[in-house]
Order: structure tokens, then sequence, then C-alpha cells
């Protein structure tokens, strides 16, 4: 929410060039052989809709021509074995949480002003009323090519979106049950996650995860998004004003509508933005330098030079809105961040539970 409204607010604020967003009961176990630069992907283990990720040392971080400095250095990385959700969460498993709980979404609430402002450079004015509601951010096409620094060119400020009604008042989510849960902030999901006795996943074992054991470049491999059959629901054409729907999906998908990566996930990449546990520290990843990381679990505090006064989350994985032109987030070495109590309509999570041995 703070995200929102800050975003908002830069946009209020720039008008007056002052401040600059899964055997319970049983295990199946398919086999696939799949050789790579590891070897053989092990057999894949499902478990009450959860994907057994095997313990695996690999190079977290990238140097690809697309990626960011938050990236680097590339370092070595060791996580333990741990359960994944197969799929993002879906809105049915999410009304689920809400009938049994009554929990009642960040974007459904009214935002707390001197909680916000905190947030926001020094005497930076209280928005109007108007902007004070519950909200949440809606994508917006445009008419035609815009800056892609202007996020406030295709996010619309809507009353009354959130998960139930994902476009903002009088649309529905009663078609897509099978789709991912979105305007989901962290607390949201940390909320969630401690309703079903899970977590979210830490940025190493998401990254680890994404890689399917795999060093490429996508969950998918190395082939471009823009070559061969749709590999995930992402942005097709010129973002934010042409969409070619060559995946046929304009909005979220439902999950696992395209091909999983070799540790039998879906959508890693894209569909929805994932929330992982870590706080965001553009250069956490400098820690590293001469150690190997360790179920690293991210900075204690949050750091990043072009937000410095929000403390920020890590997300993973892109969404419906990533393209190579944009962000190419569904690179599985890319690194996103956002306020733990902003809702997107492109955010949402999965979970993973710990191994016991
Ligand atoms: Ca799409
Ligand atoms: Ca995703």
């Amino acid at each position: 929410m703070k995200i929102n409204i800050i975003n908002i607010i830069k946009t209020e604020n720039l008008k007056d060039n002052h401040v600059h967003l899964l055997i319970g009961i049983f295990i199946f176990s398919l086999f696939i052989n799949c050789n790579n630069s590891r070897g053989k992907i092990p057999s894949i283990i499902l478990k009450d809709g959860m994907v057994m990720i095997p313990s695996g040392d690999f190079m977290m971080g990238s140097t690809d021509k697309e990626a960011r400095e938050d990236e680097s250095p590339i370092h070595p990385v060791h996580v333990d074995a741990f359960w994944m959700d197969q799929t993002e969460v879906t809105n049915f498993q999410f009304k689920e949480f809400v009938d049994a709980t009554g929990y009642i979404t960040t974007a459904e609430k009214k935002p707390n002003w001197e909680e916000l402002k905190k947030e926001l450079p020094p005497g930076t004015a209280k928005p109007n009323d108007s902007l004070l509601k519950a909200a949440s951010l809606v994508f917006e096409k445009t008419d035609g090519p815009v800056n892609l620094n202007d996020y406030g060119a295709w996010w619309q400020w809507k009353s009354e979106a959130s998960w139930r009604n994902p476009k903002g008042k009088g649309s529905s989510i009663e078609d897509k049950m099978d789709h991912p849960v979105v305007h989901i902030s962290w607390y949201d999901a940390q909320a969630y996650a401690k309703w079903s006795g899970k977590r979210l996943p830490t940025e190493a074992e998401w990254e680890w995860a994404a890689s399917g054991g795999v060093n490429a470049k996508y969950p998918w491999g190395n082939e471009a998004i823009t070559k061969g059959v749709p590999k995930a629901n992402s942005w097709e054409g010129s973002f934010p004003f042409e969409n070619t729907l060559k995946d046929q999906f304009f909005y979220t998908a439902p999950v696992g509508s395209f091909k999983p990566n070799s540790f039998g996930l879906y959508d890693m990449a894209g569909n929805v933005w994932e929330w992982c546990s870590d706080w965001y520290d553009y250069t956490y990843y400098e820690s590293f330098k001469s150690q190997k990381g360790t179920n690293p679990q991210g900075p204690k505090v949050s750091y990043d030079p072009y937000q410095p006064y929000l403390s920020q989350k890590v997300m993973r994985g892109g969404s419906f809105l990533c393209n190579d032109l944009y962000c190419s987030g569904y690179r599985v070495a890319s690194r996103m961040k956002s306020s733990p109590d902003t809702g997107l309509q492109h955010t949402g999570f999965r979970l993973v539970r710990s191994v016991e041995f």
C-alpha cells in the first residue's frame, strides 16, 4: 500500500518539483530424464501440492547483459532441501484462508498517514484524503509508448481493488479461482503462511528452486522468451501499450498453464511476482565476496539507494507485465523489491516448508 500511495504522492509532488515503488496420504513420483550441466535431475516427489526441492550448491546472481548491479557479485550458495508449493497460491486457496479466519488484506484497509509518512522524505505533504482510501494499483495499458520510468502512466489507483476485485469495483474472481491470488501484501502472505503452517521462501531458496538445478538463464533453459512456444505468462509486444497475446493471457493465467521447470515447479517465470522472506539490500551480495553463503536469510535491514526512506522485501520471478524490453523479471537471477504493505495486481506468492530429517 505504501508504494502505491508513495507512487501517487510522487506523481503529485513531481508536479510541484518536490519529491521525486505444496505422504500426507501418498507420494506420487514422476521420473524425468533430463541431462543438464549438473547431471541427472532427481525424481520429482510431490506431497500435498508441494514439490521436494533437493539441497544444492549453486552460483547465485548474474552478470549477463540484462543483469542489474544488485545481482553482483555472483557468489557460491548452499541451501538445504525444502518443500515448495508447485504453483502460486490460488484465489481458491486464499478464499479458504479468508473464510476460515475472516482475514482482511492490506489493500482492503484505509492507509494510516502517520505510518505512511515515516517512509517518505521529510516534509512530504499529506496527500488529498481522496487518495487515503482502501484501494490498490490496477494495470491499465496506455495508448502508445511512454517513458518506462513513469510507473504512474500504467498504474491506476482504484478504490475497492483487492484480491476479491482484481480490476477494482465491479470486477470479480468468480471465473478465476484457479488463477494466482493478487493484490497481496507481504503481510498478507505472512498471515496465510502462519495459518497454513508454511513459510515464505528465502531469496536463495527461491533462486535455487527457479533454476531447477540447471545452470541456465531462465527456468526453462536459455532460449529467449520470444522464441519458440510460449514458456511463461509475460507481456508480448511493446510494453505497456501493445500485447500480441502469443501466450493467450493479458492478465493472470490459471496456475500451471505452462511447462514446469526441472524441479516440477510451475510459473517460476511470469504470471505473478512472488514474495520472499528476505529484506531487500541492493548491496547484499557483496557480503559473500569472501565467504560462501549457507542458507542465507537476507540482510537484517533493507537498503536501496534509489528508495532510501523505504524498507522493502524481495520479490522474484516477474509477472504478466514483464518483457525483455522492460524488466525481464523472469530471468532466474532477476531481483525485485517492494514495500511489505504493498499489494499490486501482478503480485502474489507461493510458500515453502522446511524438510525435517
Ligand atoms: Ca501474457
Ligand atoms: Ca510467478
